[in-house]
């Protein structure tokens, strides 16, 4: 690896939260319920020194994007003349939400500040987040997570078509349909449809119970899946780790780990063969950095989830990356959005992560 790139004094100014709801391609039709527009908080940190970092959150909700803003308010007034060194802010935001707690949203208000300092150091040292961190960039294999939500098997088929443009090689496909005939039919539909050696994974959103996942989990073991994703409640490590035990597929989990603390948690209860942190969650990309550590120690493989345009970079230099979870559900808003070739995502050779607003598509969108 090469030396990580020092950046220049940057002083935090003042931080911009705005919501939006951008129409999906693809509907995301999960066993949790069924996503139609993605709910993304645009933020940006201005600085003293004139640079802004930007970074987004997933909301989940739209309203959920109101609160989360009024956090990043509190935290704009802890942090404004303060240097920007995302660790260090992060040590002494902890300590500042001690009493109400680093989880649920005020955890998610920190992330977004975190992602959003580390592009403005990047993009004040002028090179991609990528080689700030001591990376090179490089093409990082992604599979298409747009669309594959719970339909029927015909429309299932014509979409994993679609979504094998751009050369993917990987697609992940919903499941916890009421029976386990409906996961095989919407499986086999898919494998009908897409050349052998396309990777399918496959995600429960935590819909079964450690029972059913058993069975379900044994009738996939057949059907060569690259991995099994939250088939039962995220926090159930110890029935993680006997389907981990018990089956050949790849048990997945991660997007629900609450900092590097909870993923060590599960690793500890050797929940899972391989993991995929979600950059919001994990507590930004100064978490991502523990978990990539920690990954490593324990030589498990790490995807990502969601944040693509981060998680490239962050991938670049996390020594056991697996794949890149592709969305493009920022895509409408932003002037040069990340480029798939071959099935691989495209580190753009611009400062910080990339990303750049549209602003007539962020007022379009604006709610
Ligand atoms: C997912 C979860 C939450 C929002 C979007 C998508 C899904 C995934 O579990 O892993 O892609
Ligand atoms: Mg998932």
């Amino acid at each position: 690896m090469l030396q990580p790139i020092k950046a220049p004094p940057l002083t935090v100014r003042a931080i911009a939260a705005t919501g939006v709801a951008i129409p999906m391609t693809f509907a995301l039709g999960t066993s949790r319920g069924r996503i139609t527009k993605a709910p993304l908080l645009l933020i940006d940190v201005e600085t003293a020194e004139g640079v802004t970092g930007r970074g987004y959150l997933w909301s989940y909700f739209p309203r959920a994007m109101t609160a989360i803003a009024e956090i990043l308010r509190e935290i704009e007034a802890q942090t404004q003349g303060a240097r920007i060194e995302p660790a260090e802010l992060g040590r002494k935001l902890s300590e500042r939400f001690a009493l109400i707690g680093v989880q649920g949203i005020v955890r998610m208000a920190m992330a977004g500040f975190d992602i959003a300092c580390w592009d403005a150091l990047a993009v004040a040292a002028a090179v991609p987040l990528v080689r700030l961190m001591g990376g090179e960039p490089r093409r990082i294999p992604a599979y298409n997570s747009c669309g594959l939500g719970l339909m029927p098997p015909d429309a299932l088929a014509d979409e994993a078509e679609k979504l094998l443009e751009r050369g993917f090689r990987a697609l992940k496909l919903r499941l916890g349909y009421p029976t386990l005939a409906e996961d095989m039919a919407a499986v086999h539909a898919v494998k009908q449809r897409i050349p052998k050696d396309v990777a399918l994974m496959v995600d429960y959103n935590q819909a079964l119970s450690a029972d059913e996942a058993m069975v379900r989990g044994r009738a996939l073991d057949s059907e060569n899946i690259a991995w099994l994703e939250e088939p039962i409640r995220h926090d159930d490590y110890a029935g993680a780790a006997a389907l981990a035990r018990a089956l050949t597929v790849p048990v997945q989990i991660g997007e629900n780990f609450s900092l590097v603390a909870g993923m060590q948690a599960a690793l500890d209860a050797k929940a899972c063969d391989l993991v995929m942190p979600d950059l919001e969650r994990i507590g930004g990309v100064t978490g991502w950095q523990g978990a990539a550590a920690l990954a490593s120690a324990r030589g498990i493989r790490m995807s990502s989830h969601l944040y693509p345009e981060a998680s490239a970079h962050l991938l670049a230099v996390t020594p056991t990356a697996h794949y890149l979870e592709y969305v493009d559900w920022l895509d409408k808003v932003v002037e040069e959005p990340l480029q798939i070739v071959d099935g691989e995502a495209v580190i753009p050779d611009r400062p910080g992560t990339g990303i750049v607003w549209d602003s007539k598509a962020v007022e379009r969108y604006r709610v």
